[in-house]
């Protein structure tokens, strides 16, 4: 492989094919609409889509719950319109990347079925299944006190066969055995080379660090008392056999020239999260780390109140995830956004009022297209979508992560109304389903999602008569415009963009973020406010105007040279 492949300069665009674009009118996203879309994307100036799971699923999990993996879930469509999209997107100069699920596979999979079917199935062992332990009054118990990322145990008790199965994600989603030889074979033949074979380009890896699993399968630390089930990464994630797997798999990426992103989670140490980007090791590409995303969030992911974060503690996992790159042969990824994830504008930036919400969602584009390793962006970021409205009812809400959560909280605090209200702020901060609802393409009844009289199967984002695609299309100061033209200068200067050397001069201040990146001769600082405050700030003066420095991008109309305005940010090119 070459030094400089194509993906370390990229911007690779996620579409979630239930919320892109609904083609047939059934209200649901399908892969036609997504082909209908293309040059809507190839417009912004990426370079790659990724695809959310359109395998065939009976989408408990949204697609990651995977029922065969060489065929695809009829409402969004055929294997014939995948190829259709690959072969649209590679006309256009785009590459595809599709989303590999092989930690587990739907309760639903064939394999599942026969493994499940008796104690001497041939598949039997494809999966995790162990024998329940007894108190000494009888009291049946699974193997050990592992809790599932979706909450309650991790094993589910299968009456049949009087075994538990494990799931670390939902029930429906058992995992697989990868200590079997047989298994592995499958997965790589199965999930990875038919699509492979079709021509994709690479696949965006899911839970890419959980497949080995350590055997003796010990009880997690208590690490809250409170809880039945304890949360056991510690134990689950980058087992004993990780890098020998994927090395593996490395071998037969690289018969196909492909790429891939590994959603790498629970692993803060960068020496660790280097043993699976290094270029000489051969396993993954890159991996999307979560320290950023993690901000603010507890064990349970939702025990959390707005801006309950600092920028100090965010400048200091900005620098974790940047560290990756400084000489090492390894590579990142920068990205704020995701299906699982709330919307950022939300989450960092403001909503308050039309003007915060622009200045801060070009603030946040300034921050993430300066940050090196390939940039990520998910559908909608670019029109800056925002959360779901909190005054919505629950009922809006169909992840099953959220709705497991709610119903937790119902249960443990016994209906008590100020925790189910606590429950409900939670959600309507931090929910998968934020980023799931219907992308807002124009000012049309169903915001030109779906045709006008169908019913979207998520509602549609009441402020859509305002923010969408068209409408900012047409404005040459909307969010995505500010987009294109960020990912134009970012194109323009890959060294320093994609490649240069982060460092943070003061990453203990509040309120102001300013950061530099070197790369040969140049130098970028960036300037960003966080807050909705005029702040005051002297480091710039001296840039402003200077010989060797170009202003390249900023979102507001002059440059004052001791103040940042509210979510205000700048990007300066100096040259050596
Ligand atoms: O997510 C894996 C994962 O670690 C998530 O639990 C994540 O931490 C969580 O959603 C909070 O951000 C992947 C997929 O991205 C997710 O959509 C799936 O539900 C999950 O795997 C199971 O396949
Ligand atoms: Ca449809």
């Amino acid at each position: 492989a070459s030094e400089n492949p194509w993906w370390k300069n990229a911007t690779i665009y996620q579409v979630y094919p239930a919320s892109f674009k609904d083609d047939n009118g059934d209200g649901i996203g399908d892969l036609p609409g997504i082909l209908s879309k293309l040059d809507y994307i190839k417009s912004l100036g990426v370079d790659a889509i990724w695809i959310c799971p359109m395998y065939d699923s009976p989408q408990y999990d949204m697609g990651y719950d995977i029922s065969n993996y060489e065929a695809v879930y009829p409402p969004y469509g055929t294997v014939a319109d995948v190829e259709a999209i690959i072969a649209g997107c590679h006309e256009r100069g785009l590459r595809v990347l599709l989303d590999l699920v092989i930690n587990h596979t739907s309760h639903l999979h064939a394999w599942f079925i026969e493994s499940r079917s008796s104690k001497t199935s041939a598949k039997r062992d494809w999966y995790v299944w162990r024998p329940a332990k007894y108190d000494t009054d009888g009291t049946r118990r699974p193997p050990n006190n592992w809790r599932s990322m979706f909450g309650g145990s991790a094993w589910e008790w299968d009456e049949e066969t009087q075994e538990y199965y494990l799931h670390l994600f939902a029930v429906q989603q058992p995992d697989l055995n990868w200590e079997n030889p047989n298994t592995r074979e499958a997965i790589y033949e199965s999930a990875m080379e038919f699509w492979l074979r079709k021509g994709i380009d690479g696949f965006r890896v899911d839970t890419v660090n959980m497949y080995s699993k350590e055997q003796s399968f010990g009880d997690a630390p208590i690490v809250d008392p409170r809880l039945e089930w304890q949360p056991a990464p510690s134990l689950y994630c980058n087992g004993p056999r990780i890098h020998e797997f994927l090395r593996r798999m490395g071998e037969i990426l690289g018969k196909y020239n492909a790429m891939t992103v590994g959603e790498l989670p629970n692993t803060p140490q960068v020496e660790h999260v280097l043993r699976y980007v290094s270029a000489k090791e051969k396993q993954l590409s890159m991996v999307f780390q979560f320290d950023i995303m993690d901000v603010g969030t507890g064990n349970l992911r939702f025990n959390t109140t707005p801006r309950n974060w600092t920028l100090s503690d965010f400048r200091e996992r900005v620098a974790r995830t940047q560290e990756l790159l400084n000489g090492t042969d390894g590579w990142s990824t920068s990205f704020l956004e995701n299906h699982d994830q709330a919307r950022s504008i939300s989450r960092f930036g403001s909503e308050e009022t039309p003007e915060l919400w622009q200045r801060s969602a070009k603030m946040l584009s300034m921050l993430l297209a300066s940050l090196s390793g390939t940039l990520y962006l998910y559908q909608g970021q670019e029109i800056g979508m925002v959360n779901m409205p909190a005054d919505w009812d629950i009922s809006e809400y169909k992840d099953l992560d959220s709705l497991n959560y709610y119903k937790f909280i119902q249960e443990v605090s016994r209906n008590d109304s100020t925790a189910v209200r606590e429950a409900k702020l939670s959600l309507a901060h931090l929910a998968r389903d934020h980023a799931r609802i219907p992308m807002q393409w124009d000012g049309t009844p169903n915001a030109g999602f779906t045709s006008q009289s169908a019913k979207s199967w998520m509602r549609v984002h009441d402020n859509y008569p305002l923010l969408n695609v068209k409408r900012q299309q047409h404005d040459s100061t909307s969010v995505f415009n500010f987009w294109r033209e960020m990912l134009r200068v970012r194109r323009e200067n890959p060294n320093v963009f994609a490649h240069g050397i982060y460092s943070d001069p003061e990453p203990t201040k509040e309120n102001v973020f300013v950061f530099e990146k070197t790369a040969d001769t140049q130098k970028l600082v960036v300037a960003l406010n966080f807050t909705a405050d005029d702040q005051t700030l002297d480091q710039l003066a001296g840039y402003i105007g200077a010989a060797s420095v170009k202003a390249l991008i900023r979102n507001y109309d002059d440059e004052p040279l001791n103040l940042l305005r509210p979510f205000e940010g700048r990007i300066y090119l100096v040259e050596k």
